[in-house]
């Protein structure tokens, strides 16, 4: 595996989580794997589960991890055929080759700008990597998509469901600050080939690119999204349309412990970090029916099947 960037990278994701689920039971069994292999993280952004779940990940496969966190100091130019004379000290050509010398896995953690909504889709930091870097690369979170977290939620999934294929509901929440798309759009990328059931909701403006939403059924309807659901998967996305600046909007969306009765005894779903009150009351997120936790603690061992993978077939 060259890259780990979305779920097209993969031809049997499902494999991949059964991987992932395997891995939680012995977590410790392919250590020999690694041995004399070294991981590089690189976090152009701040992290708290990526970089401790994917830096574990590594040492139980007997990996070496160094991770890189980018202060303002270090200005990476991405763009071919500039002339240097800026604010940009060194080039992603060198950069990702130097890197790659070191390292047998490069991971990289890359936020969009939330400015110009063609320069974030075209995911540069994400792609330059790839096209630069002559090791494998595992996205972190890039500008559009956060494909290990996707991973973690589906084996989240997959070990609460209920039903063969249960009701997935992604909805729109309410947040103070303008967040990515990243972790909805493929959150939507990986449900549609999982076997579930999936909506979306979201207020009216908060439309997600089509090329996400796919056949995604889209309901505007909150309460009527949520009747029946197994999974409640909440997430703020700031709008496309205009890019990335949040449009006044009702606090109504808040996931509350009402609305959950909707659902038939729904389970609710977030990535984290999230803005207790704001996205999500305490009483959904401190009760029987919130995963976040586990969902956190799976992040492990949907980095380290990612991981393993490329260490066996890199
Ligand atoms: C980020 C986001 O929404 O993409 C990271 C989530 C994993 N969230 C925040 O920065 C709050
Ligand atoms: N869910 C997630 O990726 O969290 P971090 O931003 O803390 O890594």
């Amino acid at each position: 595996m060259k890259q780990f960037t979305s779920v097209y990278d993969i031809d049997d994701p499902a494999s991949l989580v059964a991987e992932a689920l395997a891995l939680k039971k012995a977590p410790y069994a392919n250590q020999a794997l690694g041995q004399n292999k070294t991981v590089i993280l690189v976090f152009f952004n701040p992290s708290l589960r990526t970089r401790l779940s994917t830096e574990l990940a590594a040492k139980n496969l007997g990996c070496n991890v160094m991770t890189l966190n980018v202060a303002d100091g270090w200005k990476l130019e991405f763009a071919d055929g500039t002339v240097m004379n800026g604010g940009s000290a060194e080039h992603i050509r060198e950069a990702a080759g130097v890197m790659s010398q070191y390292a047998d896995i490069l991971g990289v953690r890359s936020f969009p700008d939330l400015e110009d909504k063609d320069r974030d889709y075209a995911d540069e930091v994400m792609n330059a990597f790839i096209k630069h870097a002559t090791v494998p690369v595992v996205s972190l979170e890039s500008a559009i998509r956060h494909p290990l977290q996707s991973l973690a939620d589906w084996v989240t999934i997959e070990e609460y469901k209920k039903r063969i294929r249960p009701k997935v509901v992604l909805t729109w929440a309410p947040h103070p600050r303008a967040l990515p798309q990243a972790v909805s759009n493929s959150f939507l990328e990986w449900m549609q080939v999982a076997p579930v059931d999936l909506v979306l909701t979201h207020p009216k403006g908060y439309e997600l690119d089509p090329s996400f939403v796919k056949d995604t059924p889209v309901v505007y309807d909150q309460e009527e999204a949520f009747a029946g659901a197994d999974f409640i998967y909440a997430k703020n996305w700031s709008p496309l349309n205009p890019y990335g600046k949040p449009q006044p909007i009702a606090k109504d969306w808040q996931v509350t412990a009402e609305k959950m009765t909707l659902t038939d005894e729904g389970y609710f779903m977030h990535c984290l970090p999230v803005r207790r009150n704001v996205v999500v009351s305490d009483a959904v997120l401190d009760g029987p029916q919130s995963l976040v936790l586990p969902q956190a603690g799976n992040r492990l061992y949907a980095a380290q099947a990612v991981l393993q993978r490329m260490l066996e077939k890199g």
